[in-house]
Formats: structure tokens, C-alpha cells, sequence
């Protein structure tokens, strides 16, 4: 019907039909019919039409093409909505809006319909996303290995201010436009049971795994779709059914309902998203879900090898494997597995193959999330698998006992297994054992896991340790999201920006040009207006676009201290109704932030915000200088119009806590000002724009460690400083929850009694100093106007293209592979 890239043409009358064909035969509608939602899904099947066949084509190119290619597993991919960008990466989008509006329709209606797929809890998630954009935009041969969760991370709404959650059922009951069944790659994946020992044709001894279940992995492909490119690679996400449909010797008994257990337990694997950011949890099924993940991935790798003719002796030769944090690591244990009982290596050969072939991301420093698995419980679930990790610890050991002879101190920090009453797998060490290089996510945090994290593992592995900083794909965070400035930015330095952050620098000389600087300015104001308009039309809150839009979007997490926002907002609520002199620019508080479920305090959180929110946003004696939203339900359709329209962006996480942090990158690059410590990629960020363009405060991560070395005391903070003191007691009251005294005392509570362990306390009278001076500056708008212009030109470094790009040279060795 037609095809993408420049030199084919869009063949808009044979669209329209197939359009109309999906209309008719998918979706069983006619044109008199047919509502938004049904013509949304028929375009996009249309469309997913193209990319598929595209899809087919690349895999079969790059597998006769012996090119390197690079697996990246993980266990989230928060990809958002796809129509719309992928219309931007086949460069239809302006063609299927005029085809679309010959039928009567409008494109960015149908572009409303799609639900977000949120296959991810946050930044981890995202990244894993921008990667996937970068890879195929760059032709890099890849593969996005996830899970095809049934539902997604949870639903949000407010109930008298507090969250509540409801499932995420993403792919709505008519299925996702955008996925295709590969039912030729299912796979079948082995649980529970026992190993037994056996001797082989040539006499040997060898041990092989008798699993006591067997669940079937289900392949579905979502497009990868190179921006501007031929190739398109795919992200298989594994759905986990039964094999049987049901128990036929219990059906017949008339067991009904017992019949179908093996298919209600194999559901349930891949059921939902773990809502957990930054938290271990270690509950079986979780585990479960990891194994089912990897043993399908590690399959699926190991069938494209050999199908495409080569010997497992090439297999690190071809094939990385990139493991997004911890939650893929039983992937290594399970290539050995089956390199020694299935593909009959010794181990020295499979260890060759397995301790070449993966490379390990870190994302945190935070205890709470470095991942541990109970042995028991592993023992239990994949026996083989556990005494291969013995195995691997066995020979670590000596390894250890090498270099450090007699130091049992040294053995007992760095063994795999970390004893005590219940033995417990460390998951982040088993990655540093078994693989070839593993990385930070920013300069900073990189340095951290050296120092901090895993200084003798550096010493034992020189070399082994790298950073990578993050970033974010410039198509989705800039050329969609943000359509006024892309204009604007192609006018200046021509159109191949999106693929060429690097060009962007070529603002730079503009931002003194009082013309663009207006102009840049009145983008902004637009993007402003249409979030103002979402914010009245979805929330009633009426908001002035002149007032500072001031942002802060992401997980809700103590770290990340939404609570010192919280605690500043107080201090002008205190200032505006007690200081007559006081003066201050309107501001705008914008919060958008998910707590996980179990997170109490987090909850606590947001329902101070939400209940501050109520009172300020009606309290005449304000003059409408200061409003607080809480947006319901952030998301990435939500988060493509929140920062093209921030002024201010809040990046103020307790210095050494935040790894890396890419929506900080996301508000630079659309022209917001930074608030933020000299944590996570802020430092590098600062090192682009220079200070005078950021505003940094707080601590730094040796004084943090210094202060809470030497004994921190939040009252000390408290009873010197009387607004902080103001602030924090109106916590206690029943101001903002009128009868009720005390329902946002939890917070004050943990900041004072509770040690206030992520200094809040330390660092809030810098921030409000600095919240001044971000007060000062914005009012010459001339000066504002140049600095954001400035964040813009400079930001070129956190493309996700440049992470990638450094993932290549430096980690995975591979190699561009341009599709003709
Ligand atoms: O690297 C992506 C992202 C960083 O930008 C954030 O700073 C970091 O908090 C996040 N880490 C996690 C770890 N989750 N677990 N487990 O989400 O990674």
C-alpha cells in the first residue's frame, strides 16, 4: 500500500482504504458508526501495517548482514504513547493528518485517544525507552526485551486529597493498534523442580534441571521505528500463559475450577507492573516475573544466533546484553545454564562466552533498592540456577582470597552470598562478578558506585567500572512535545536537529536577539496557555500564564524531597498573610507524582499538597499570587505538555541520592530554569549552561555525609530559623484541613522526630534564598528570556543519541547498520 522513509511516496488514497478496511474488518464499525476511539485504533492499525512490514525487513537484514547487535533487557519500558511520535519517525505525520481530515477527522483527536502504555514505574523505565528511540534512530541493531504486562503502573486519582489507585488495563478491551503476535517465537519456560545428575554418551558426569512447571512465553512486537531511517527494530514483550489450557484429568472429575489453576497461575506472572521505584520488594512472584523475562529473552537471542548460522563460540562475538539495572541479573545464570546442560561447554568455555557477553547498568545507591533474593526462595523456583550461582561465588572467592589473602572482612562484603540468619543472593554483586563492564548513569553517581558502592570491586577489576550519562531522545521531548519551538529552532539551524542535537548550539547566538527572544518567549507563553487550559478544563483551577510556572514531576519519594517544595510553599503562605512588605511574583506550584502503594509517608505527602492546594488556590488574602496544582495521574502524555510550559524546574534531591535524574534534561532543553542541588546529571548540567544559569543550592554530597556522620539535629534547623519554624508548625494545625488539626502532622513528625533523614531541614533556608533570586530574575524578562534560551542551546549533551553513542564505542562495541 505504501511504504516509509524519503524516497518512497505516501500513497494517501490506498491509506484511506486501509483505514477504512480496519474501520469495517477489525473493529466491526461502519463510517456512520464509528466513534473517535474506533477511528484512532483503524489508523493506527493502518499504520502499524507499514511499520511491521519494515519490521520484518530489518530483522531479515540484519541477520544476513553478521552485524553485532545489542539486547537490552529490561524490566520496564515506559514507551508512552506511540502514534503520534512514530508518525514523526516515518515522517507521515503531515500526510496522515490530511488523510485523516479527508475522512472527516482531525488528527490530534484521534491522537487523544490512545491510552499511555505505561509499561514502567519512572525514570528507569523512560530511559529504557529513549534508548530503544536513540537505537533505531542511529541503526544500531537492537532488540527491547520487557514484559507484556497486562496491566500497567496503576491509575491515580484523588479522594479528598488523597491517592488512590485502579488498575491500568492499557490495551483497552479491543487490544493496542501497535502490537503484533509473533506466535512462531513462543517460548517454553521451566519452574520449580529438581537437578539431577546424569552421565552423558561420553561418560561424563553432568546435571541437568527437571523443572516441575512449564509456562509458555507469548512474544508480541511493538515498532521501534528509526526516525527518518529505513530500520525498524522491534521491543518483544513476553506475556506468560499457561501451555495447557486447562487440567483435562480434572475436567473430566468435573473439577471445573480446579482444571484452569495452572492457567489462572501462569496468568498471573505477567499480570502487572511491580509499582515499586527505587524499592526491593522480594516477593516470589516478582522473581518469578524476572526469570520468565529473561529465560524468554535468553532464548530468543539464542534462536536468532543460530538461525541466523553462527556457532555458539561467536555468540559473545554478536551478541551483547545489556541489563537495565539488577532485575534481569538470573539471565546470567540462566545463559550458563544452558551453555553447560544443554549446549554440553565446560564451564571455563561458557563462562568465556557468558562473562563477555552482558554488561550491567547501575541506577541507584539507594540500600532499600539493590535487589536481594532469599537462596531459599531460589532454591525453591530455579534450583539449577542456584547452584550455579554458588559456582560462580565459589570461583569469585578464590579470586578474592588471591588478592586479599586471609581477609575474611573483604570475602564477607563482596561474596554473592551475604550470610546471616536467612542467606541472601545480592544481585548487584552477581552482575559486577559476571560482567565485562558495568556503568553509572551520570558523572557524579558513577564516581559513587567507585567510591562508595563497590570501591573494592574496582580494585579487583581495574577498568571494569564506566559512566554513561543519561539522556533523552530530542524527537519525543522536543520536535512532538514541543512543536512552536521546534519551528522555531529548525528556522535557525535547519531541520536535522532532531537526529543532530549538536546543531542546537546554534542558538546560542540569538539569545541576546531581543526579536528571538520575544519570540521564544511567546512560545512559551502558548505552551503555558495550553496547560493552563488543560488544568481549568480537567480541574477547574483557573491560572495566569504571567504568573512563574514552577514544575516538579516525578516519582514521589522522600529523596527526591517534594516536601521541601511543600515546606517553601508554606514559608510564602506564611510570608504573604503575615509580612505586609512581603512581595512576590505570581508562582504557580505544579506537582505531578505517583507514591507506590505500600510508600505511607509518600501518600502522607501528597495529600498535605493536595489539601495546601484547596486552601491557597481559594484564599482571597493571596491576591492570586500563589497557586499550588497537583495534577492527577502524571504520565507521559501529561509530561509532554508540562515541560514545554515550566519556567522553573525543581531538581532539588539531598546531594549523593539522585543517580542521575533525565527530566531534569527534558525542562533545560525546553527552555526552564533549573532549581536543583549537586546531585545526579544537575552537576553536568551546570558544567553545559554555566552557574550564572542555574540556580544550585544545598549541600554537597561530602557535607551530607559530613552532617549526618557527625550527628544531624533538624531541631538545631528548626529552632534557628523562625519562618522554617512558622512552616513547619502550620503542618500541626487545622489550617488547610479546617476542624481536622493534625492530619498533615506525619510530615512534621518525620522531618523533626523522625530525624529528618533527608535533611530537608539542612538545605531549607538556601533554597528559599535561592527561590528569591529566581523571584528577582524572573521579572526582567529580558535577562529570563536569555538564560532560557541559553538552557536550550546548551543542553546538546543529554541527547539520548550521545548515551547511545557512548554505549557503543565504549561498552557494547557495535556498529551502525544503515538500512538502503
Ligand atoms: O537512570 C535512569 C533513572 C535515573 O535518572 C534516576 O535518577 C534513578 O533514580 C532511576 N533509578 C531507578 C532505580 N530503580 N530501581 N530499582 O529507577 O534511574
Amino acid at each position: 500500500m505504501t511504504t516509509r522513509g524519503q524516497t518512497q511516496q505516501f500513497d494517501k488514497a490506498a491509506f484511506k482504504a486501509a483505514v477504512q478496511k480496519h474501520l469495517v474488518t477489525t473493529y466491526a464499525q461502519t463510517v456512520e458508526t464509528a466513534d473517535t476511539r474506533s477511528w484512532y485504533l483503524a489508523v493506527g492499525r493502518a499504520l502499524a501495517e507499514i511499520s511491521t512490514g519494515s519490521l520484518l525487513e530489518t530483522e531479515k537484514f540484519v541477520a544476513e548482514s553478521n552485524a553485532r547487535s545489542v539486547n537490552y533487557l529490561s524490566l520496564e519500558f515506559l514507551i508512552g504513547r506511540l502514534t503520534g511520535n512514530n508518525l514523526i519517525s516515518m515522517g507521515l505525520y503531515e500526510d496522515v493528518s490530511g488523510a485523516v481530515e479527508e475522512l472527516g477527522l482531525n488528527l490530534s483527536d484521534l491522537l487523544e485517544e490512545e491510552r499511555d502504555p505505561a509499561l514502567g514505574n519512572g525514570g528507569l523505565g523512560r530511559l529504557a525507552a529513549c534508548f530503544m528511540d536513540s537505537l533505531a534512530a542511529q541503526e544500531y541493531p537492537a532488540v527491547g526485551y520487557g514484559l507484556h504486562y497486562e496491566y500497567g503502573l496503576f491509575r491515580q486519582s484523588f479522594e479528598n486529597g488523597r491517592q488512590v489507585e485502579a488498575p491500568d488495563a492499557w490495551r483497552g478491551i479491543e487490544g493496542y493498534p501497535w502490537e503484533v503476535l509473533r506466535p512462531e517465537l513462543n517460548q517454553t519456560v521451566g519452574l520449580y523442580g529438581r537437578v539431577e545428575s546424569y552421565i552423558n554418551e561420553d561418560g561424563e558426569n553432568c546435571r541437568r534441571w527437571v523443572p516441575a512447571l512449564n509456562v509458555e512465553g507469548v512474544a508480541w512486537d511493538l515498532p521501534l521505528i528509526g526516525y527518518d531511517n529505513k530500520s525498524v527494530y522491534p521491543l518483544r514483550l513476553w506475556e506468560c500463559r499457561s501451555p495447557a489450557p486447562f487440567n483435562l484429568a480434572r475436567f473430566n472429575d468435573g473439577d471445573y475450577v480446579g482444571a484452569q489453576y495452572g492457567q489462572l497461575e501462569a496468568g498471573n506472572v505477567t499480570k502487572v507492573l511491580y509499582p515499586n521505584d527505587n524499592h526491593d520488594q522480594g516477593k516470589a512472584l516478582r522473581l518469578m516475573q524476572q526469570y520468565f523475562h529473561c529465560a524468554c529473552s535468553v532464548a530468543d537471542i539464542l534462536r536468532r544466533h543460530f538461525a541466523a548460522g553462527h556457532k555458539i563460540e561467536d555468540f559473545a562475538k554478536l551478541e551483547a546484553i545489556q541489563l537495565n539495572d539488577t532485575h534481569p541479573t538470573i539471565a546470567i545464570p540462566e545463559l550458563m545454564r544452558i551453555l553447560l546442560d544443554e549446549q554440553n561447554l565446560d564451564w571455563d568455555a561458557a563462562w568465556a562466552i557468558c562473562s563477555k557477553t552482558f554488561a550491567y547498568t547501575n541506577h541507584t545507591l539507594l540500600p532499600e533498592a539493590l535487589e536481594t533474593w532469599s537462596e531459599a526462595l531460589i532454591s525453591e523456583m530455579l534450583p539449577r540456577h542456584m547452584e550455579i550461582i554458588f559456582e560462580i561465588n565459589h570461583r569469585f572467592m578464590s579470586l578474592v582470597e588471591k588478592k586479599w589473602p586471609g581477609n575474611n572482612e573483604i570475602k564477607r562484603k563482596l561474596s554473592i552470598i551475604e550470610e546471616g540468619p536467612q542467606r541472601m543472593v545480592r544481585m548487584a554483586n552477581l552482575c559486577v562478578v559476571s560482567t565485562y563492564a558495568v556503568n553509572g548513569v551520570a558523572a557524579l553517581h558513577s564516581e559513587l558506585v567507585k567510591r562508595d558502592l563497590f570501591p573494592e570491586f574496582h580494585e579487583l577489576f581495574p577498568g571494569r567500572l564506566h559512566n554513561v550519562t543519561n539522556g533523552v531522545t530530542p524527537r519525543r521531548w522536543v520536535k512532538y512535545c514541543n512543536p512552536g519551538l521546534s519551528a522555531l529552532i529548525s528556522e535557525k539551524v535547519g531541520d536535522d536537529w532532531p537526529k543532530k542535537l549538536e546543531k542546537i548550539a546554534g542558538l546560542e547566538k540569538f539569545a541576546d536577539d531581543k526579536a528571538f527572544q520575544k519570540r521564544y518567549m511567546a512560545v512559551k507563553k502558548e505552551n503555558k496557555q495550553r496547560l493552563a487550559n488543560w488544568v481549568e478544563e480537567n480541574m477547574g483551577i483557573e491560572l495566569d500564564t504571567d504568573a512563574i510556572f514552577d514544575i516538579q514531576i516525578k516519582r514521589l519519594h522522600e529523596y527526591k524531597r517534594q516536601h521541601l517544595n511543600l515546606v517553601h510553599i508554606l514559608s510564602l503562605y506564611h510570608r504573604l498573610i503575615n509580612e505586609p512588605t512581603f512581595d512576590m511574583h505570581p508562582r504557580v506550584f505544579f506537582f505531578g507524582a505517583k507514591a507506590a502503594p505500600g510508600y505511607a509517608l509518600a501518600k502522607d505527602i501528597i495529600f498535605a499538597i493536595n489539601k495546601v492546594a484547596e486552601k491557597v488556590n481559594n484564599d482571597p488574602r493571596l491576591g492570586g499570587k500563589l497557586k499550588v496544582v497537583f495534577i492527577p495521574d502524571y504520565r507521559v502524555s501529561l509530561a509532554e505538555i508540562l515541560f514545554p510550559a515550566a519556567d522553573v524546574s525543581e531538581q532539588i534531591s539531598t546531594a549523593g541520592k539522585e543517580a542521575s535524574g533525565t527530566g531534569n534534561m527534558k525542562f533545560a532543553l525546553n527552555g526552564a530554569l533549573t532549581i536543583g542541588t549537586m546531585d545526579g546529571a544537575n552537576v553536568e548540567m551546570r558544567e553545559e549552561v554555566g552557574d550564572e544559569n542555574i540556580f544550585i543550592f544545598g549541600l554537597l554530597v561530602d557535607e551530607v555525609q559530613k552532617l549526618l556522620e557527625e550527628g544531624y539535629d533538624p531541631y538545631r534547623y528548626y529552632h534557628a530559623d523562625s519562618l522554617l519554624r512558622a512552616s513547619l508548625d502550620l503542618l500541626e494545625t487545622d489550617e488547610f484541613t479546617p476542624g481536622k488539626p493534625g492530619q498533615l502532622a506525619a510530615i512534621r513528625h518525620n522531618l523533626l522526630e523522625g530525624g529528618d533523614p533527608y535533611l530537608v531541614l539542612a538545605d531549607f533556608a538556601d533554597y528559599a534564598k535561592t527561590h528569591e533570586k529566581i523571584d528577582a530574575e524572573y521579572r526582567d524578562q529580558e535577562n529570563w528570556a536569555r538564560k532560557a534560551i541559553l538552557n536550550t542551546a546548551l543542553m546538546s549533551k543529554f541527547s539520548s543519541d550521545r548515551s547511545i553513542r557512548d554505549y557503543a564505542n565504549n561498552i557494547w562495541n557495535l556498529k551502525p547498520v544503515s538500512k538502503k
